[in-house]
């Protein structure tokens, strides 16, 4: 049994001056027990935490992490970066290369803005989107998440979902009155909504497949009818690529799927690991984001140097290495075929959903396809199922409402051990003892 002193000791002095120990409440542990692990280092698919444990990682930072840990070429970057110094607040090169990077990989983005955060691109999107539109009204989907801004806050997924507060105190009603909820997946539920609110409905935010309810993908049709709905009733399609932006593809979902939005949110793999988000889409939308227009939005250190360097380093790593989603194909179709054939001798009552590189276990029935589905996950099961991984060294996103992800550096050895460990622990969830301290 591994120690975890260390980690304990320092979430006790963690939790002294940090709400909750930490600086966000998804890695809290909350929803699994005990405490985090604190960590120190991480290099290729591993972590390495406070009190010397290795672990094999598939929260990849909970997303950025897509070439693994530490990676060569972005560290290098941000190395030399770092010697011309590390703020400016003018102008710099760099964000043009990050930002043509962006025009060039993600298909429906023809001008962008570098901010800092997934969140401060989504809210910046929708603030677009209703000047653009003169409409109120936005519709997003239960159990999904685009951040924490208000207009987000209701009945939403990733860490809210965990802690049981999809819709947050402090949210006015007059935040959320604007904020219409539909099921994922459920393309009669948004059309619905707009008959029941003419004119009013600015945007429909989607996250083209989702993965704060844990990964769940768009049924065939869903997307290109949110495409049709919007462009018949003169509303905006928002993308929230922050997830699968770079990692479904190198244009993300909507090249592996063939939709296009009318704007796209990214962040995560963008940044390389350092904070970078980006708004983008149709240029006569875009052009009206000050100063070109008046839409307002600004960011102290929105395009910050080391930032935009590590961004930089990662999309033209990805770019120049197309072979590298090939790979991250296949070894998620070798964890398909290992978890599956589990599921499939064990009886086991679990659902197994993967789109690429993103994937989850759903401690319920199958199909998963939207929020009640997943929502009917067996909490104390995934309690006990993360433990007796995170015993055989294998790190997980602590909720059962995030998504697992894989990198380049995850080799199929470590796929194979993951598998084996999988077999091990749901044995003992389903038929014996095991379970967390
Ligand atoms: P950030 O503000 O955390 O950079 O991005 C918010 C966001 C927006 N849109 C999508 C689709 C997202 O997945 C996220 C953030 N994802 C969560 C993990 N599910 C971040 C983890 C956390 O909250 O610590």
């Amino acid at each position: 049994m591994a120690s975890f002193e260390l980690s304990r000791k320092l979430m006790e002095r963690a939790r002294r001056v940090i709400p909750g120990g930490v600086n966000s409440p998804v890695r809290a542990f909350r929803s699994v027990g005990g405490d985090p692990l604190f960590i120190v280092r991480a290099d290729g698919s591993r972590l390495y935490d406070a009190d010397g444990n290795e672990f094999l990682d598939y929260v990849g930072s909970w997303g950025p992490m897509i070439l693994g840990h530490n990676h060569t070429r972005i560290r290098r970057a941000v190395y030399e970066a770092l010697k011309e110094g590390t703020s400016f607040g003018a102008p710099t090169a760099r964000e043009i290369e990050l930002a043509e990077l962006v025009v060039e990989m993600v298909p429906s983005v023809e001008v962008v803005r570098l901010v800092n955060s997934g969140t401060e691109a989504t809210m910046s999107a929708v603030r677009l989107a209703r000047a653009a539109t003169k409409r109120n009204k936005i519709v997003k989907f239960r159990g999904a998440y685009h951040g924490h801004a208000d207009a987000f806050l209701v009945e939403a997924g990733s860490g809210a979902a965990t802690l049981g507060v999809p819709s947050s105190p402090g949210v006015t009603p007059g935040a959320a009155q604007d904020t219409l909820v539909a099921e994922y997946n459920d393309l009669e539920a948004v059309q619905a909504l707009f008959r029941a609110h003419p004119g009013q409905i600015a945007c429909v935010i989607v996250e083209p497949v989702a993965g704060n309810m844990g990964c769940v993908p768009p049924l065939p049709g869903f997307l290109e009818g949110l495409r049709e709905c919007c462009t018949r009733e003169g509303a905006l399609l928002i993308f929230d690529e922050v997830m699968t932006g770079f990692r479904l593809a190198p244009g993300g979902a909507q090249e592996r799927y063939g939709v296009l939005p009318d704007l796209t949110t990214l962040g995560k793999v963008l940044g390389g690991g350092l904070p970078v988000g980006a708004y983008g889409g149709r240029e006569d939308l875009m052009r009206l984001v000050a100063p070109d227009g008046p839409v307002y939005q600004a960011g102290t250190l929105s395009g910050n140097p080391l930032a935009t360097a590590a961004g930089v380093a990662a999309l033209r790593h990805l770019k120049e290495n197309p072979q590298l989603y090939t790979q991250l194909e296949e070894r998620g179709r070798l964890l398909d075929e290992g978890i599956e054939t589990i599921l499939r001798k064990g009886g086991y009552p679990l659902t197994w959903n993967r789109v690429g590189s993103m994937a989850s276990l759903f401690f319920a029935p199958p199909p998963v396809v939207d929020w009640p589905s997943a929502a009917r996950s067996d909490r104390d099961a995934f309690r006990r199922f993360f433990w007796g991984m995170l015993q055989r060294g294998i790190y997980l996103a602590p909720s059962p409402f995030e998504a697992l992800f894989l990198s380049a550096a995850h080799s199929e050895a470590d796929i194979l051990a993951t598998v084996r460990a999988a077999e091990e622990v749901l044995e003992e969830v389903f038929r014996g003892p095991g379970g967390a301290p």
